[in-house]
């Protein structure tokens, strides 16, 4: 059911402030920064291994995660699991009782189709399934 962690969302003010870290300091590589107008974030993802460390900033004060690091700061905000059959995988765990906050994906970064589950039903952690688009790899 679930493939693999695709990613790892941190919560920051600032990419250009966190991003030396991973870069510099960590010396890992950054594949990519874009704008997810939908979420009000911009990402920067950065490849750790076959899976990647995604930094969420917000970009205005609607955004869930501009209220995520008013109410806790920075951190770790979402563990994203790759799923194939995103549409049917949901509705195995509403059939589970399990509460979305996606009932139907929605395209996040990188074109995938993402949907949230509610911390409520996970033990407090914010899950994401995302499914990549046909013909691209989940690496
Ligand atoms: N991880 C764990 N728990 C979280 C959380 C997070 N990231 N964000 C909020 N919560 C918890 C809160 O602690 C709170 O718990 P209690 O009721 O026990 O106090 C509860 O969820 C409600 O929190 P809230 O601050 O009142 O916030 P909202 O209910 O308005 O929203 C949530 C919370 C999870 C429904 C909302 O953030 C959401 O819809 N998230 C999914 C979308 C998203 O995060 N988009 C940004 C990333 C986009 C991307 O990766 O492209």
């Amino acid at each position: 059911m679930v493939k693999k962690v695709d990613h790892i969302g941190i919560a920051v003010r600032s990419i250009e402030k966190a991003l030396p870290f991973y870069i510099e300091t960590l010396n890992l590589t950054l594949e990519g920064i874009e704008e997810v107008s939908s979420q009000h974030v911009r990402v920067a993802f950065i490849k750790v291994g076959d899976t990647k460390i995604e930094l969420l900033e917000p970009t205005s004060e609607e955004s869930s995660v501009a209220k995520f690091i008013d109410k806790r700061g920075e951190g770790l905000h979402h563990v994203a699991l790759a799923v194939n059959n995103i549409e049917e995988r949901l509705e195995e765990l509403k059939n589970k009782g399990i509460a979305l906050i996606d009932e139907k994906p929605r395209v996040g970064a990188a074109q995938a189709n993402i949907a949230f589950l509610h911390p409520k039903s996970t033990s407090g952690v914010l899950y994401e399934f995302c499914e990549k688009q046909r013909g691209e790899k989940s690496d």
